[in-house]
């Protein structure tokens, strides 16, 4: 547990829900697929004195005095981003955006104009809100079309096709929340070329996978990758856009992408960038790129295979027939309960997990029929295949009736033997 010493002086009743929270972390299984741990580096750079500072514009280019340093972080944290996935210098990067979704924002932005069309996954079949989701900025100040899962669970991309030579959309979004199954970039990107349009990958969830090499990289195939860092990617919470300043298709339109996107992202959406993020993200590249983030990227994928095997072989019904990634999605239909039912018993025992909805759900998302779980976090605690076995165990006794007080006293053991 940290000291917070300097909190519990001055305000003791929020450093005691801090200690509170750091202790629910520590005593719970959380396979929440979006979430992590962040090393204590990553989490000394955020709460370091970076944060003090002004810096609205760009290395080289402030309006404030007393930036040189800043400068030299925001540049390590670009050249390490361009390290970890292995890009030339074609590929401008911006390290600035606050989140995910103002990153996504940007990329609109600059590339768009208000009511022109984007084609991005449907969110109740796996995609994101700012793919074009209708309650969205995305599906609000744009003409949204959404694709599919099929019945199988797969994007099908001959439908994906039909669907972009019917809209000739202006973008192509791909990159899912909660898809289990690999995303073949490439065949996106030939839809892309074949309507004009551009090829936006958002790998937020997979690109921690991505650096490890344990999902294929979107960048030999996109004009635009944007990605959240504080999920698979294990750093603080942020996010980078990496734009292909070669795009043809941004050629063919007349723009300069990379300073159009530079300048979406300041002044066109945010002011001074939090540079203690910064800092953070730049840290966790550094980690991203050592030989054991390989190994914990591959880990990652192993753990959720065996986990969905065994959740499979204990009777339950996996979207898709299982996984190739970070995540499964189980549909608890034939089992009877929701999905919110379902996350409520889980998180009595100390398993914590997110309802979710299923492809052609037939339930609200306040209450769907399945529950989304992901190995990232239990894999940086250390666990391997084995204690997948035995969480896959503790989460079938406790959606089937299982003695509480037994499932919970297993959780906090296997959480006692690996250390948050
Ligand atoms: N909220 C994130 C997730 O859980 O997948 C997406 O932004």
């Amino acid at each position: 547990m940290e000291k917070l010493n300097h909190l519990k002086k001055s305000d003791s009743e929020l450093a005691k829900l801090v200690e509170m929270e750091t202790r629910r972390q520590q005593e719970t299984l959380d396979l929440i697929p979006s979430e992590n741990s962040v090393s204590n580096a990553v989490r000394e750079a955020v709460g370091s004195r970076l944060m003090n500072k002004y810096s609205e514009g760009y290395p080289g280019k402030r309006y404030y005095a007393g930036n040189a340093l800043i400068d030299e972080i925001e540049l390590l944290a670009i050249e390490r981003a361009r390290n970890v996935f292995h890009l030339g210098k074609q590929w401008h990067v911006n390290v600035q955006p606050y989140s995910g979704s103002p990153a996504n924002m940007a990329v609109y932005m600059a590339l768009l104009n208000p009511g022109d069309t984007i084609m991005g996954m449907s969110l109740p079949f796996g995609g994101h809100l700012t793919h074009g989701w209708k309650v969205n900025f995305s599906g609000k100040l744009y003409r949204a079309v959404q694709y599919e899962v099929g019945r199988d669970g797969f994007l099908d991309y001959d439908d994906i096709e039909k669907l972009a030579k019917k809209e000739k959309p202006k973008i192509i979004v791909a990159g899912a929340t909660a898809y289990p199954r690999m995303i073949e970039f490439e065949k996106f990107a030939k839809i892309a070329e074949a309507v004009g349009a551009y090829f936006m990958v958002d790998m937020a969830h997979i690109a921690g996978l991505v650096a490890s090499g344990a999902h294929p990289s979107p960048f030999p195939h996109a004009d635009v990758v944007t990605t959240t860092t504080h999920k698979t990617l294990r750093g603080p919470r942020g996010a980078i856009i990496f734009v292909n300043a070669k795009s043809e298709t941004a050629k063919r339109n007349g723009i300069d992408i990379a300073s159009a996107i530079d300048k979406a992202v300041f002044p066109g959406l945010q002011g001074g960038p939090h540079d203690n993020q910064t800092a953070a993200i730049a840290v966790c590249l550094k980690e991203a790129a050592a030989p054991e983030f390989k190994k914990y990227g591959k880990q990652i994928v192993k753990n959720a295979k065996a986990l969905a095997k065994e959740l499979q072989r204990l009777g339950f019904e996996l979207v898709s027939g299982g996984t190739d990634n970070h995540l499964m999605l189980i549909d608890l239909t034939s089992l009877g309960i929701s999905g919110k039912e379902a996350q409520d018993h889980l998180e009595k025992v100390g398993i914590v997990v997110n309802r979710n909805t299923v492809p052609f759900d037939t339930r609200s998302p306040f209450d769907p029929s399945g529950i989304r779980l992901g190995t990232p976090l239990l894999t940086t605690r250390g666990m391997k295949e084995k204690e997948m076995e035995m969480v896959a165990a503790l989460i079938h006794a406790a959606l089937t009736g299982g003695n509480k007080h037994d499932i919970s006293k297993k959780v906090k053991d296997i959480c006692r033997r690996f250390v948050l």
